[in-house]
């Protein structure tokens, strides 16, 4: 395939300053009438041929000022069409018009049908599957948009921006017209039409504009919608409060779809979300659903700055928009729930999907250079990595100075299409500082690791440390440059408080944070009587690795005491790490894991400190995951071994625990009506982890049963379905309660992918044999990307022990079924393609069957560029 390259960029000769779409929709023969005005740019020889993006179309018409073209005029094919002859003008109206049939289009771009509704998707390159077009992001257009349909069957039809008139047409047909004033990429422009029900409000702005707002979803299901559309109101109103940016259009409308490849995307006032991330209720939706709609909501919303008034100028910069979008959504969620417990569910989150990525085949800088095919750089690297870079110019920058930074960014480049550098250059021009070091966290790829040890003279009363930063290597980079790396730190005293030094040298030290720049630090600390306790990487300051001799004594100390709470938890968290990778070696020698009771007893003690928050409780005392383990250890796994001592680890918590829990458990009962809020979630995560631990001692398959029962909200009843299904697999209870669930929410799909979900989650070798089972249930279907995702997504990137059988049965059952995803969608079956990145980590037996599995799929016939660009980076 074709490889992309940034140094390669250059802007287009033309420009298409207005585009006018008339879609005259059918399931079968859409036909779409695009009206471009097209202007060569100063400079540029008429003779310079106009060469438009397609992606499988078909052309039927094409004339240049209202006269067709003679075929000796232009070339076309299903994926470009080349206007040869001459332009004399300088600016002209191009006509085309194409014949599309949305029913059968199965991969979800451009413009498809989903359960009757016509809806489009068009990021990154799913607009040339509409019409040719220059279908790059730094062409900014103006778009008017009529779209035709029959009433009855679309009695809705919307585009971008603002309405703009409306009527009837012969036959029972319809029209509406949509006007954008706002110049757009190509990959903004949305589309939806048919029977839809409306969940509308209305916003006033800063300035005192009316907007009016308004959720379609399926006809009836509009109430499912409330907590949407307070999340969206929430979040225009913080986009004014934190970063001064207010709603442009008159109208914001979003759209809930149930086949949808994303989560959701932020088409210019025209919102189209996956299901998934919009409907909820307390009967349907865990308390991890609302929050993920609350982040997402916010996160679409948010691009309407970060990515549509500004957006990228190629698709190399797109931690453009979203790396910054989602440290503002980050943000936001802080702001709406708890700052310490939102930390550190993103750092979980980031080294769960983004530190592999970054150790594994696949890595690539938060800024790529080069790319065979885009669809598949939407990474936690460019995404989350690209959030906590934007999180370290804050940090060196100060607050106050980075908002001063973000205000000049949005008044310099509004209206354009930008760049990283641009984006740099404002923190530079308003700190004074030179970022030019630090860039290269946006063009290196790997993570960074921080080797520290730390001495401490009473005779001298300093404490010194040694720091030393190292890249490891990544594909096709194997030299690194030594990085800027903010390091937050915290020197803490036998009481807990900070512990007071007299002065320091060596590098610099701003505001409790270690500058890192070269290879070797060493910093010196005077006036420091007693040894402190180092608490280091404070608020994950820096996406980095951490090697430090520490004392268990002072990680200990540090889990109890460390002011910082992202710091307190990462001690607890270190310390089962610790005793997880030590268990693991203890049964590859053939021995019983043993565990100190003083790591066991702070899990309790945690667990009831009625200081702490109860979601941040119920953070500490969920156990580092097998996949954490795995990556932390990071070579020869073998995941049985793991998760072995997993459980090992857990039932010892559970038995040196059991009244203390067991009394909290019973205490956590909530009576009062259900509420999304956090902190009524983070009492239902406590006393759900709980129930986790006590289903472990005798009874526990009861308890969970009782609890499953009696729940009365999807997250409790979800939580000990899984319990139930992973626990006790098997049992009589488990049997009844999956029955019963599925009896239950059998015509309710998003409640049916929990029970997928959790079924292809059971660990163990038997899982592979349900699940493929699974696939032919009624639920089920392959066409669907969030059942896929629920079934086979999470069996392949969740389920440790059965994924990873050691015959090699998960890895054969995962190859087959990723072709199979891959002839209907190759964007989801790319992305599910990925859960065999980590495969060299793998001990020898297993790496050999992955590989096997991988050249299978590397082999097959008439492979997607989605697919073959994943294989073959992962096999390289
Ligand atoms: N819709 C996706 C997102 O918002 C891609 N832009 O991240
Ligand atoms: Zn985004």
């Amino acid at each position: 395939g074709q490889v992309f390259r940034l140094e390669d960029y250059r802007p287009n000769d033309y420009l298409i300053p207005q585009t006018s779409l008339t879609f005259r929709l059918s399931p079968e023969a859409t036909r779409v009438t695009a009206v471009l005005t097209i202007e060569r740019r100063d400079g540029v020889a008429a003779s310079a041929p106009l060469v438009l993006d397609g992606d499988g179309l078909t052309l039927l018409r094409v004339a240049i000022d209202g006269r067709d073209l003679a075929p000796a005029d232009f070339l076309a094919t299903p994926d470009l069409l080349t206007i040869v002859k001459p332009l004399a003008a300088s600016r002209f109206q191009l006509v085309l018009e194409t014949e599309l049939a949305p029913a059968r289009n199965e991969a979800l771009m451009g413009l498809y049908r989903s359960s009757n509704v016509y809806c489009t998707q068009c990021e990154a390159e799913g607009f040339r599957r509409i019409t040719y077009f220059l279908d790059r992001p730094d062409i900014l257009s103006v778009y008017t948009v009529r779209i035709e349909a029959p009433r009855h069957e679309a009695p809705l039809l919307l585009s971008n921006g603002n309405p703009a008139g409306s009527g009837d047409l012969d036959e029972g047909w319809h029209y509406a017209v949509w006007h954008d004033p706002f110049p757009k990429p190509s990959y903004l422009f949305a589309l939806v039409a048919g029977a839809l029900g409306k969940l509308a409000d209305s916003f006033t702005t800063m300035s005192g504009r009316e907007v009016e707002l308004g959720i379609y979803v399926e006809p009836g299901k509009e109430k499912l919608a409330g907590y949407a559309m307070d999340a969206l109101k929430r979040s225009m109103r913080w986009d004014e409060e934190a970063f001064g940016r207010e709603y442009d259009l008159d109208v914001f409308n979003i759209v809930a779809v149930s086949d949808f490849n994303m989560g959701a995307m932020e088409n210019k006032g025209l919102n189209i979300f996956n299901d998934k991330y919009v409907l909820a209720d307390e009967e349907t939706a865990t308390d991890a659903d609302f929050a993920n709609i609350e982040a997402i909501i916010a996160h679409e919303y948010f691009h309407n700055w970060t990515g549509n008034r500004i957006t990228c100028r190629d698709w190399f910069q797109l931690c453009l928009k979203e790396g910054l979008t989602v440290f503002r959504d980050h943000e936001f969620s802080a702001d709406q729930r708890s700052r310490a417990v939102k930390r550190i569910a993103e750092v979980r989150t980031l080294r769960a999907h983004q530190f592999p990525e970054d150790q594994g085949p696949l890595a690539h800088p938060v800024r790529p250079r080069r790319y065979r095919e885009i669809n598949n750089f939407y990474t936690a690297t460019v995404y989350e990595k690209g959030s906590e870079v934007v999180r370290m110019i804050r940090t060196i920058v100060g607050a106050e100075t980075f908002r001063a930074g973000m205000d000049l960014y949005f008044e310099r480049h509004d209206g354009h299409a930008a760049t990283i550098e641009d984006f740099i250059k404002v923190f530079e021009d308003v700190s004074g500082r030179d970022l030019s070091q630090f860039s290269l966290w946006y063009h290196q790829a790997g993570t960074p690791n921080l080797t520290i040890s730390s001495t401490h003279s009473p005779a001298s009363g300093e404490f010194t440390l040694e720091i030393e930063q190292s890249v490891p290597p990544t594909p096709s980079e194997s030299r690194k440059r030594l990085m800027h790396i903010p390091l937050a730190f915290g020197l803490v005293g036998v009481d807990g408080k900070p512990v007071a030094y007299r002065g320091f040298e060596g590098a610099s030290v701003e505001n409790g944070v270690i500058h890192i720049r070269k290879r070797r630090h060493m910093v010196r600390f005077s006036g420091v009587a007693e040894r402190p306790s180092l608490s280091l990487n404070r608020g994950f300051s820096a996406p980095v690795t951490l090697s430090v001799e520490q004392k268990a004594d002072d990680q200990f100390f540090l889990a109890g005491h460390d002011s910082d709470a992202f710091s307190r938890w990462q001690a607890f968290n270190t310390l089962l790490t610790d005793a997880l990778i030590a268990a693991f070696r203890q049964i590859l020698g053939g021995e019983q894991p043993g565990f100190a009771a003083r790591l066991t007893g702070l899990a309790g003690k945690i667990a009831g400190d009625e200081t702490l928050e109860p979601a941040y409780r119920a953070l500490a005392l969920a156990l580092p995951g097998e996949a954490d383990i795995a990556r932390d250890l990071g070579k020869n796994i073998d995941p049985d071994a793991i998760f072995e001592g997993r459980e090992a680890l857990a039932r010892a918590i559970a038995g040196a625990n059991r009244e203390m829990f067991s009394e909290l458990y019973d205490r956590l009962v909530d009576t009062d009506a259900f509420s999304p809020d956090a902190a009524s979630a983070g009492r239902r995560a406590l006393r759900n982890i709980l129930l986790d631990y006590l289903s472990l001692l005798p009874k526990g398959a009861a308890l969970a049963a009782w609890h499953f029962q009696s729940a009365t909200n999807m997250t409790d009843r979800a939580a000990a379905l899984t319990v139930l299904a992973l626990r006790h697999s098997g049992s009589p209870e488990a049997v009844k309660a999956l029955a019963d669930f599925e009896a239950k929410y059998a015509r309710d799909a998003l409640v049916m992918d929990k029970w997928f979900q959790i079924q292809a989650s059971v660990p163990g070798p038997r899982t592979v044999e349900a699940v493929r089972v699974l696939t032919g249930h009624p639920a089920f279907s392959m066409a669907n990307p969030n059942r896929v995702r629920s079934l086979i997504g999470t069996f392949a990137s969740a389920n440790q022990t059965g994924f990873h059988r050691a015959d090699g049965e998960g890895y054969r059952f995962f190859a087959e079924t990723v072709l199979q995803v891959e002839k209907r969608n190759p964007q989801v079956a790319a992305r599910l393609a990925t859960a065999l990145r980590s495969w060299r980590s793998l001990e020898p037996g297993r790496q050999a069957k992955a590989r096997e599995a991988l050249l299978s799929i590397a082999n097959a016939e008439n492979l997607s560029a989605d697919l073959r660009d994943i294989v073959e980076r992962t096999l390289a």
